[in-house]
């Protein structure tokens, strides 16, 4: 095992790094901006390094600091946590290149997922089920016209680089595709640096279901399961849960395999997400490849019992898996909810400092923190400063904790969205399971 790591995030993600670190008897660099010299991720570091200001480009995403830090400190392998440099393909190969191991796949299949065509063109070849669509770039609305007669109208134009939502629209036909083409393209290449456009059919009332999977280097492939994160807005997630209430054992293995597959089929090695949609026949499609740790892994740890950091530092020092496939608990019912520093009727940021925090404790609630009491939450940073995970025997339990300690939670100083996570908590049609894409819109922010 690695003796000396270096976690290049901040927030929840690099606390909850921190903590599989010190059970593992790891020593932990942790980095920081100026923003965050008080930050919990600092304090628990066994060593924490200045990056430089405040704005992550001079920070978090600074490539070369991050580097030279990492070279001063004999940092083994670098943790990149999610979000930041986790999927740059590019910090990757520079971190294989120093000698150091950069704790995710090999930068080539970074960049391969990272290609929303290229990722489907191989899920193609490898005989995973795509979206009826295209799988080369669109030069112009022309081009994306014809492609849409084929498919058929409604479709979805969507850039090869995104994945967020960003350079994504429906659009119902030609006249659509017309306006709609070059302000995409443009986002897509002001955002990414590409703006290689695509067409897929859109699938509608889905849920959105992504199975989690984890990959040695010696050829063994497993899944844990699934996450469902239908209920979501503007392409954030708000709730997860693990195992999905709208899927059946058939349909679940089904998925499994085909992420297993996927997966083998460009050589992933660690922890990755195989995103899939499914739609209301339970017919799925590959949506997406997610190659790094995700926000939501805690639902998976907490059915199936693994601790899956650990398992990614295992499999980084050329260790095999020490499960099989038969081996996977699937335990219990979890739900993640993310608590986000903002207005809760304008959606906007709300930065402050944290004047009193007081989180409920108990049997099956389960926090993961990126500030304390006193924190300064500044407009820099992504605004989810928490996650709330509660587990139950089945779904019902789980949703009665979730109600439960949400109703406890107590934040002062800045707004929350606290309030909305208990809509939906309390909401009948989520308590039913009609978990769709659709919830937040449908349910409680009706916008139809
Ligand atoms: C889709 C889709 C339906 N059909 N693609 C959204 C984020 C990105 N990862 C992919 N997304 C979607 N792609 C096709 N062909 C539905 C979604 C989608 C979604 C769309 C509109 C509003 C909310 C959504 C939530 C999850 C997924």
């Amino acid at each position: 095992m690695f003796k000396r790591i270096l976690i290049a995030n901040r927030g929840e993600i690099a606390v909850r790094i921190m903590r599989t670190c010190k059970l593992l008897g790891i020593y932990t660099i942790g980095v920081y901006s100026q923003a965050d010299s008080d930050a919990p991720h600092v304090k628990l570091a066994d060593e924490a390094c200045f990056l430089g200001g405040p704005r992550v480009a001079e920070s978090y995403l600074n490539i070369d600091k991050i580097l030279e830090v990492a070279l001063q400190t004999k940092a083994e392998a670098i943790h990149p946590g999610y979000g930041l440099l986790s999927e740059n393909p590019e910090f990757a190969r520079r971190c294989e290149e120093l000698g150091i191991v950069f704790i995710g796949p090999s930068h080539d299949v970074i960049a391969l997922m990272g290609s929303k065509i290229e990722a489907r063109k191989a899920m193609e070849t490898a005989g995973i089920p795509v979206v009826p669509g295209k799988s080369f770039p669109l030069t112009d609305a022309e081009e994306a016209i014809a492609a849409a007669k084929q498919i058929g109208y409604p479709v979805m134009l969507k850039a090869s680089a995104g994945g967020g939502g960003i350079g994504m629209q429906i659009v119902k036909s030609d006249d659509e595709i017309r306006k709609a083409f070059e302000g995409n393209q443009k986002r897509a290449k002001d955002f990414f640096g590409d703006g290689s456009m695509y067409v897929e059919k859109y699938i509608e009332h889905t849920r959105h279901i992504e199975i989690q999977i984890l990959a040695d280097g010696a050829g063994n492939t497993i899944y844990l399961w699934e996450r469902e994160c239908s209920i979501q807005r503007r392409h954030q997630k708000v709730v997860e849960e693990a195992p999905s209430p709208f899927l059946d054992e058939t349909v679940r293995q089904k998925m499994g395999e085909a992420a297993v597959t996927a997966a083998k089929s460009i050589g992933y090695k660690n922890a990755g997400t195989i995103e899939f949609l499914v739609d209301e026949q339970k017919q799925f499609y590959f949506l997406e490849m997610n190659t790094r740790l995700q926000v939501e892994h805690p639902v998976t740890e907490e059915i199936t019992g693994l601790d899956l950091v650990a398992e990614q530092l295992r499999i980084a020092t050329g260790g095999t898996l020490t499960i099989t496939q038969g081996d996977v608990k699937k335990d219990g019912h979890a739900i993640e909810v993310r608590i986000y520093a903002e207005d809760p009727k304008t959606f906007y940021p709300s930065p402050g400092k944290i004047t009193k925090l007081n989180i409920p404790q108990g049997s099956g609630i389960r926090h993961e923190l990126g500030i304390h009491e006193a924190s300064m939450v500044t407009p820099y940073y992504d605004p989810m400063i928490a996650k709330l995970v509660v587990k139950g025997k089945e779904r019902d339990e789980a949703i009665d904790k979730l109600q439960a300690a949400l109703s406890k939670y107590e934040i002062q100083g800045i707004k929350t969205n606290i309030p909305m996570l208990q809509s939906v908590a309390e909401h009948p049609k989520f308590r039913s399971g009609d978990t769709t894409t659709a919830f937040i819109d449908k349910y409680i922010n009706r916008k139809t």
